[in-house]
């Protein structure tokens, strides 16, 4: 009798850790999928770059984004400089105050390269730092 009383205590005790098992991963799921959301609402991807010495130090060669997405690029360097976008003409000061941002509405499709000018505008003497691919929807 004692032995069926504890089975079915242990039953109970199951059924209820399985309960918030499910609860949980319900939670979990609803967190992720509130989280997409929040970062889909707040205007899609932000990457990060260091210019040091003229050359790309830190991120991505080419970023990947569909037309109508926001992509936001921020952009740190050693020496006051420009960051050029070609196509779309996006040209921003850089420097060493800390990462600027080019905020980029992905609304032209095809592949642009950003290039770096000096602090006075003159560039294109190297090669693109890196390049904005932009597919069709
Ligand atoms: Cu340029």
């Amino acid at each position: 009798m004692t032995y069926c009383v504890s089975q079915l205590a242990e039953y109970h005790l199951c059924v209820f850790f399985n309960a918030c098992r499910a609860s949980r991963v319900a939670f979990l799921a609803f967190a992720v999928l509130l989280y997409g959301v929040a970062a889909h609402a707040e205007g899609g991807k932000a990457i990060h770059f260091r210019i040091v010495d003229g050359q790309l130090s830190e991120g991505p060669a080419v970023v990947r984004v569909s037309e109508g997405e926001t992509v936001s690029l921020f952009w740190s360097a050693d020496q006051a400089s420009q960051v050029h976008l070609h196509g779309y003409n996006l040209l921003i000061g850089v420097g060493p105050g800390g990462p600027v941002e080019m905020k980029v509405l992905a609304k032209a499709t095809g592949r642009f390269p950003v290039s770096l000018h000096d602090a006075k505008g003159h560039g294109h003497a190297n090669k693109p730092l890196m390049y904005l691919e932009v597919y069709p929807k």
